[in-house]
């Protein structure tokens, strides 16, 4: 494995269940740093994120940092400090729970006021929610169509298309990924 040269911290973010957890976990090239506890209320699930998620992907000379923050809008002060500084947004979103469409809109407008960085729209969980047109998903949360991929978060070349997408857009303004083949060698 190369040296990195530059470090990439990309922030993870959406509704709870949108599948942020096993995204940064399917990723990680290093050992994965879970706070996932039980959940004190019924979410839809049993364990939640309450700290963040961290794992580091490396590509070419870039040092991937993934930073996944808490779903609930009730840790967005968490959002807040976890932004800072980071180069990329990918926002999950569950395809099979159109109920949470406007709780990602909410935490994307919230992440926006903060930070201007590349965003991508990962529609999780399709194969067992509704196939979304990207046209309509990116009209709704304000981002360009090609910018909305479905992925699931469990398969890693899945996860890797979504960060090559967003690294389409980070690249040309940092200059930090070179080859877009790298992003296929899972
Ligand atoms: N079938 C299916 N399950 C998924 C997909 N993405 C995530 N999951 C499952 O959804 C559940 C919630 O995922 P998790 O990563 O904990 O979500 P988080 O709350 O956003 O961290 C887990 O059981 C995942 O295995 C998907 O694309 N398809
Ligand atoms: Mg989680």
């Amino acid at each position: 494995m190369r040296t990195p040269r530059s470090v990439a911290k990309i922030l993870v973010a959406g509704p709870v269940g949108s599948g942020k957890s096993t995204f940064v976990r399917t990723l990680s090239d290093t050992p994965f740093v879970d706070t996932d506890v039980m959940a004190s209320e019924d979410i839809g699930k049993l364990a939640t994120t309450v700290g963040i998620d961290f794992g580091t992907r490396n590509v070419d000379d870039v040092r991937i940092l993934l930073f996944g923050v808490p779903g609930q809008d009730r840790f967005d002060f968490m959002w807040e400090v976890t932004c800072e500084g980071a180069q990329g947004l990918v926002l999950l979103v569950a395809a099979d729970r159109p109920a949470c469409f406007i709780e990602a809109k909410r935490t994307l407008r919230f992440l926006r006021e903060r930070i201007s960085v590349p965003v991508v729209i990962g529609l999780t969980r399709s194969d067992i929610g509704e196939q979304w047109d990207p046209n309509e998903v990116g009209a709704y949360l304000n981002v360009p169509p090609e910018c909305v991929v479905n992925i699931d978060p469990r398969d890693a070349a899945s996860c890797m298309e979504a960060l090559r997408l967003l690294f389409e857009y980070v690249s040309p303004k940092s200059n930090l990924l070179t080859s877009r083949e790298s992003f296929a060698l899972v």
